[in-house]
């Protein structure tokens, strides 16, 4: 986009367009046809970053992305208006900031872009009611596949299984496509994938972008007004910029993308980004675009750089996952996030915010977490969800939890992982069954039970590893919703030749370590479902 066209004959009265904190791209709809005297809103709200108890360095990421993308339109000839946290005439959230900007710049109608979130639509609708403007919410063009598109493709299916949205999606790109045949022959390569690392293997380390002055300010700002969130805002694991955004996307496929494929799935003690991307946060907020970034691997693909295993699994990613569990999102929401079909329960404990738990596993990918506002995808998966899905957690603590705590975290995006993928909360729309597991495979994938108090081997007892008994209880306890599930068949097979005796072991023994997590767990909302910010944070 090159800013505002040049003035029409009689120009039209100005729009106010409202640019939301995960919309940072120059090509982004609410400023498609933007014309000179159109004002530009940003605003730093105090409802945002508290509605759920972000980290301290996604506050800290936001702003300062916001910060310089406002200052990169401005230089472009945009007329911004950026409202700052600290401004004393802020009034916190972005309806009310609305309201105030139109009562100062007499916009004739307001131009915004679909949000990442339903209760932002929700805010939406009421807008021009509220202000009796024309309010216009223009498709997100950033996505690949649209809201409407996704709804045609799901119909009257009865399955809605990703791999089959993927293969629409290859087709519709023609990504690694040769006509209707999908490159190598085959749509998935995953079989390629998923092996654990060689104790030797180097991995490529991976450098924070220096603060410049603007994170600087906003970091001290964070550390000022946000010291009981989670995390410390010393450093920003992410760029805030486009070119940051690019160079890290460049990075990526020169050094890591050829191994992505091979090692997606494994954890190394002291390595929390491996051979990942790093680009979640960037894509998310709009400083890279999806159709870049496949583009960017298949070029290396197509320059024998990186072989189709890794290509193949990282478009996946990006084509299938991501496009799928937004199209699953608003085809669901709002009912999606109320349904609980294990019916679970268990207040979430306290060490998903202290990283206090003789857990090694657990410990790491916490603390990983709080160092960074990143964890990789299989920790996420395997290791604090499978958790909290063995453990029972109630869905909405858990994912109260993941939307506060990672830097790329949208509830769009958030939510059909943790509420369909993690805890099957959906009853299997998502999943085709839960991605539950014992320690064998945290053991088989990963360095992390050396170091553990726990014996990983061991199935019950004190020194047993709680992952062990915790899924074999998990299964018994949720028999009747899963047992006829014929994905989980040789798990219940298993099961049912259990002798009384080993069944009642293992369920003392998950009584008694769920009964111990339980005394220290605080809830994460009070009893009004609104947010308690200050939980107990203290291992930063
Ligand atoms: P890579 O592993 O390098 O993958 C490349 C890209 O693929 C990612 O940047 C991401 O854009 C996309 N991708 C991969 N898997 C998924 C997926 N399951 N859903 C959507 N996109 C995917 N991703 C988020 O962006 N925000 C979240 O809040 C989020 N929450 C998650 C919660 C759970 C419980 C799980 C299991 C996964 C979650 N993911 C989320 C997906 C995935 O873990 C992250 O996208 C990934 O870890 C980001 O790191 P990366 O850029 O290094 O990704
Ligand atoms: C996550 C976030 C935070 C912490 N702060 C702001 C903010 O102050 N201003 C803003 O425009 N956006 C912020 N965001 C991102 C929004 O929460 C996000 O745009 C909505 O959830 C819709 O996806
Ligand atoms: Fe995790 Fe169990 Fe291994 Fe300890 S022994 S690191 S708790 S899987």
């Amino acid at each position: 986009m090159q800013g505002p066209v040049k003035p029409r004959k009689s120009p039209p009265m100005p729009a106010l367009r409202f640019i939301l904190g995960d919309q940072l791209s120059r090509q982004i709809a609410s400023l498609d046809g933007a014309e000179p005297g159109d004002h530009i809103l940003m605003v730093e709200v105090e409802a945002e970053a508290t509605y759920v108890p972000h980290h301290a360095q996604k506050i800290a990421f936001i702003f300062s992305a916001m910060r310089h993308h406002a200052q990169a339109l401005q230089t472009a000839g945009f007329d911004v208006v950026y409202v700052r946290i600290d401004d004393p005439a802020n009034t916190h959230s972005f309806s009310s900031e609305l309201f105030r900007a139109i009562a100062r710049h007499q916009p004739d109608r307001i131009i915004a872009t679909e949000p990442g979130e339903w209760r932002v639509l929700d805010m939406m609708r009421h807008w021009a009611e509220a202000t009796g403007l024309p309010v216009e919410i223009r498709q997100d063009d950033r996505f690949l596949c649209t809201i409407g598109e996704f709804a045609a493709w799901a119909g009257e299916r009865n399955s809605l299984r990703m791999e089959f949205f993927y293969r629409e999606m290859r087709r519709k790109t023609g990504y690694l496509m040769h006509g209707a045949e999908p490159e190598g022959g085959q749509w998935n390569f995953d079989h390629d994938n998923r092996q654990p690392l060689p104790g030797r293997l180097a991995i490529p380390q991976r450098d924070a972008p220096a603060p410049d002055p603007i994170t600087q300010d906003v970091l001290a700002l964070v550390r000022q007004r946000y010291s009981g969130h989670f995390g410390r805002a010393d450093n920003l694991a992410f760029p805030v910029t486009r070119a940051g955004a690019l160079e890290k996307l460049a990075d990526f496929i020169e050094r890591c993308l050829p191994d992505f494929g091979t090692f997606q799935d494994a954890m190394r003690k002291g390595e929390p980004f491996l051979f990942h991307a790093l680009i979640s946060p960037v894509l998310n907020i709009g400083l890279l675009n999806p159709r870049e970034v496949c583009l960017a691997a298949i070029g290396a693909y197509e320059k024998g750089h990186a072989p189709i295993n890794a290509v193949e699994g990282f478009v996946r990613q990006i084509i299938g996952w991501r496009e799928y569990v937004r199209g699953i999102y608003w085809l669901k929401m709002p009912d999606y996030a109320a349904t609980n079909a294990l019916k679970a329960k268990r207040n979430l404990p306290a060490f998903y915010w202290t990283a206090q738990t003789p857990m090694a596993c657990l410990r790491e990918t916490i603390e990983n977490t709080r160092d960074s506002a990143y964890a990789h995808h299989i920790q996420r998966l395997m290791i604090t969800g499978n958790f909290a899905l063995l453990a029972e957690i109630e869905p909405r603590q858990i994912e109260e939890w993941y939307l506060a705590v990672y830097a790329d975290a949208y509830e769009w995006v958030e939510l059909p992982n943790v509420h369909g993928m993690v805890m099957f909360a959906d009853g299997g729309l998502l999943a085709s069954k839960p991605y539950a597991a014992s320690g064998a495979y945290i053991n088989r994938m990963s360095d992390y039970c050396g170091d553990c108090v726990y014996d990983v081997k061991l199935k019950t007892g004190p020194k047993a590893c709680p992952f062990n008994y915790l899924y074999w209880n998990f299964l018994a306890e949720n028999e009747s919703k899963l047992a006829k599930n014929p994905r989980m068949a040789m798990p219940y097979r298993t099961l049912a030749k259990m002798t009384a005796t080993r069944r009642a072991e293992i369920a003392a023994d998950a009584a008694d370590f769920l009964g111990r997590a339980d005394a220290n767990s605080p809830p994460c909302a009070d009893a009004d479902g609104v947010p308690v910010i200050k939980l107990a944070q203290a291992s930063a």
